[in-house]
């Protein structure tokens, strides 16, 4: 990655996010908790179960079944490439592609 103080602040932004997502505090998005964030982070609130279970099927690295603040970090950072790329010098626009 060209900047890496680029993508600290999308760790941390991913964290923030996370928090919020994590309706009960546990550390963890279980499906419940990673449906509604996975939509808004796709902008695609009409996405089936089955997708998002696949989602979550994909991201969940230690198939735990359910995303850890490491693994919400690395979909939320592979998620934006394609963003980071296109706005590479326009950091500050990061933010509004995101949730
Ligand atoms: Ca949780
Ligand atoms: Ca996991």
């Amino acid at each position: 990655m060209k900047n890496p103080d680029g993508l600290d602040k999308i760790k941390e932004l991913a964290i923030n996010k996370f928090k919020k997502f994590d309706t009960n505090h546990d550390n963890y998005l279980d499906l419940s908790e990673f449906g509604p964030a996975f939509k808004a982070m796709k902008k695609l609130p009409d996405l089936a179960p089955e997708a998002i279970q696949k989602a979550m099927d994909f991201y969940d690295k230690n198939h735990d079944g359910k995303i850890s603040k490491e693994e919400f970090q690395e979909l939320v950072i592979i998620g934006l490439q394609y963003h980071v790329y296109l706005d590479d010098k326009r950091h500050g626009r990061i933010e509004s592609f995101c949730f």
